[in-house]
């Protein structure tokens, strides 16, 4: 028993003393305000991450996490399963085509290819 206790302990105390929080920043390709919350709160999401801020405009996620629990790949990867290129990590074109029309950030040159006729005022009529 004693010894059974002394294991619980000594895991314990490793546990603790490899815990390391870090910082770490990275690009996220997001658009606007809703791609922020939806980054961020995918990235909180992932187990491990104590805090995440997505600074639009520098187009990069400043990730605080525990460096025994998760790791940036990690996060990335939940994060392009979005829709969002992330790191090294590029979101899966299903994903990507997901997005709301306002977050693709991908169809910036030549957006008209796709005929589906749904004409919901997106059309650009020279005069
Ligand atoms: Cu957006």
């Amino acid at each position: 028993m004693k010894k059974i206790l002394l294991i619980a302990a000594t895991l314990l105390l490793t546990v603790a003393a490899n815990a390391r929080v870090v910082e770490k920043t990275f690009t996220v390709r997001g658009h606007c305000g809703m791609c922020k919350n939806r980054i961020e709160t995918a990235a909180k999401g992932v187990e491990g991450v104590q805090d995440a801020a997505y600074d639009l405009q520098a187009q990069s996620l400043k990730l605080t996490y525990d460096t025994k629990r998760t790791s940036p790949k990690k996060v990335q990867k939940s994060i392009a399963a979005l829709g969002y290129d992330a790191g090294k990590v590029k979101a899966p074109q299903e994903a990507y085509d997901r997005l709301e029309d306002c977050c693709k950030y991908r169809e910036i040159e030549g957006v008209n290819d796709h005929a589906h006729g749904e004409g919901e005022g997106h059309h650009h009529h020279a005069e």
